[in-house]
């Protein structure tokens, strides 16, 4: 018998990235069924077709992994392409549903989330292209979820993941593949490993730090056995099912430790973190934390310096509250930058249309064409191939940047796990005031607009509604503010600030001090202090 009875569960509805819950209401019999069987025929079924599937290690995974396998055989794929021990980064994963041709893959993690029994866990599907499902396809997943009365599972023992080979299970192909080997040969196809090796030979000192998530296999591999760098290089290497009760996301907040040997004596002169599932990263040299939206004007405006993009850049592309330090980089190389709203599924479209090569979000990732997610240490191996070229510090990097471009002071502050009332009434309130608050005063600040971004995509013309409010003041500040949809618990409310220097005064600011007036400006129109109750945000970026 392959045929299970079940009744809907309420809230199987895919967020910014996939569909995110506390770890045990994943582990509710049938839950974590009936979202697979939803996903399977929303995508027209997976009958003859090849799959991709792994996660970032946490907990549950394995065992969500061999379920679904069994579904997948139960449902008539052909093969099922998965990591060893269940483990693909999310940007791994993408190259490989690309490399191998596969309708799709299925990826399980919570991201940045923390893991563990008490916390979070995902399930995410992606595309043919390597890429998150659309709006359209995660609209299926949910409506057909809301309806489910069967699923097909195998009645069969667990499959063995530990091995690398093949394996039958009923009618279908298990194919466990070393998660890092195809990655790693990838990297070595965009970057000048020579390059790489020859610095690392001469003395050059790196801090990663994988935070006991899926990177660490990954970055041990590149940076100490086919780069060279010393043992040790790579901290928290191993992925573990809680992350080791660390929060694994690369921040200044989360990653603490690497931020203290970073501003510290004797720091390392380049330092990296990534999230759980990989697709993150924080960059910094001795005593300079790059912020992501700088980060990705960097790469944009020195690309062609790296072997895989020397022909140039197509375009760029960045989520609606990433700063517009790349609009200014695009300006003056004459290309074009399309802003989207948050999440990496609105990039795959210009990525498949040949419109864009570079995309970024103000959240630590950025990413390219070569797959079709945002890339961790893909990221890291950038900044690593620039500065071999240039042969200067993150800190020289960064003031010559500022220096030609001006630079876009820029913060985020997150209010977590606010009552979800208080947090919509607060937005919904914000909405009413629209019209009243242009021309509005504050802090010396003069509101020219405010309104709520929608997003039209230009290949396909969908439109994506509700996808953040944006208050823009004269003179190019301006705050952006949404509700966070990955989150698990409440409502997670994000304030995004931005001002412009143009230099060649006031580039070298403390970021909160220079957006000063702007966080003022915002506390008079929003009134997030007196309306949460909260004195400061939990996460400054
Ligand atoms: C957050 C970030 C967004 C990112 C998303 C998934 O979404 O803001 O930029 O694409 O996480 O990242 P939200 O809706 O919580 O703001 V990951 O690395 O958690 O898959
Ligand atoms: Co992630």
């Amino acid at each position: 018998m392959t045929r299970h009875a079940t009744s809907p569960f309420e809230g199987q509805k895919p967020g910014t990235s996939g569909l995110r819950k506390k770890t045990k209401v994943f582990m509710q019999p049938r839950y974590l069924e009936n979202f697979v069987q939803a996903t399977f025929e929303a995508i027209g079924g997976v009958a003859g077709q090849t799959l991709v599937l792994g996660g970032d290690g946490r907990y549950f995974g394995a065992e969500a992994a061999r379920i679904i396998l069994k579904m997948a055989a139960a449902n008539g794929a052909a093969r099922v392409i998965v990591g060893q021990g269940a483990w693909l980064s999310t940007p791994a994963a993408s190259h490989l549903i690309r490399a191998r041709g596969a309708m799709g893959g299925i990826i399980l993690s919570a991201s940045h989330n923390p893991g563990g029994p008490d916390e979070d866990f995902g399930v995410k599907y992606n595309m043919g292209n390597g890429g998150p499902a659309p709006e359209t396809v995660t609209a299926a997943i949910y409506a057909l979820s809301q309806e489910i009365t069967e699923y097909h599972c195998l009645d069969v023992d667990d499959p063995d993941l530990t091995v690398v080979g093949e394996a039958q299970l009923g009618m279908m192909v298990v194919e466990v593949v070393d998660p890092v080997e195809a990655y790693a040969d990838m990297m070595e196809t965009l970057f000048d490993f020579n390059a790489l090796r020859a610095m690392f030979k001469a003395g050059f000192r790196m801090r990663m730090d994988s935070m006991c998530a899926i990177t660490g296999p990954y970055a041990v591999e590149i940076f100490e056995r086919r780069l060279g760098a010393p043992a040790g290089t790579v901290t928290h290497a191993t992925p573990l099912p809680d992350f080791g009760g660390m929060h694994p996301d690369p921040n200044p907040t989360w990653a603490h430790e690497l931020m203290a040997e970073m501003m510290g004596d004797d720091a390392p002169d380049f330092g990296a973190a990534s999230d759980g599932d990989g697709d993150r990263n924080m960059v910094l040299g001795a005593g300079i934390y790059v912020s992501p939206s700088d980060s990705l004007a960097v790469l944009a405006a020195n690309a062609h310096l790296v072997p895989g993009y020397k022909k140039g850049l197509k375009g760029v592309a960045r989520s609606m509250p990433t700063s517009a330090a790349v609009d200014r980089v695009a300006a003056e190389m004459g290309l074009v930058c399309y802003e989207t709203p948050t999440g990496w599924k609105f990039f795959g479209n210009l990525m498949d249309a040949g419109r864009v090569s570079l995309c970024g979000e103000e959240s630590f990732g950025t990413g390219s064409d070569h797959v079709r997610e945002k890339d961790g240490l893909w990221a890291v191996l950038m900044w690593l191939n620039i500065l071999a070229v240039r042969q200067m510090s993150v800190a020289e990097i960064m003031q010559d940047h500022w220096a030609h471009f001006g630079r876009n002071y820029y913060s985020r502050h997150d209010y977590e796990a606010l009552p979800v009332d208080q947090a919509e009434a607060m937005l919904g309130d914000l909405r009413a005031r629209f019209g009243a608050l242009t021309g509005a005063r504050h802090e010396g600040l003069i509101v020219e607009s405010a309104d709520e971004f929608s997003y039209r995509d230009p290949v396909d013309g969908s439109v994506s509604e509700g996808q953040g409010f944006r208050i823009l003041f004269e003179g190019g500040s301006r705050v952006v503010l949404r509700l966070s949809g990955t989150g698990t618990e409440g409502a997670t409310l994000r304030v995004y600030m931005e001002r412009y220097a143009p230099g060649p005064d006031g580039l070298d600011h403390d970021p909160q001090e220079a957006l000063g007036p702007i966080i003022k400006a915002t506390e008079a129109i929003v009134g997030i202090r007196n309306r949460t109750g909260r004195a400061a945000p939990n996460v400054i970026t």
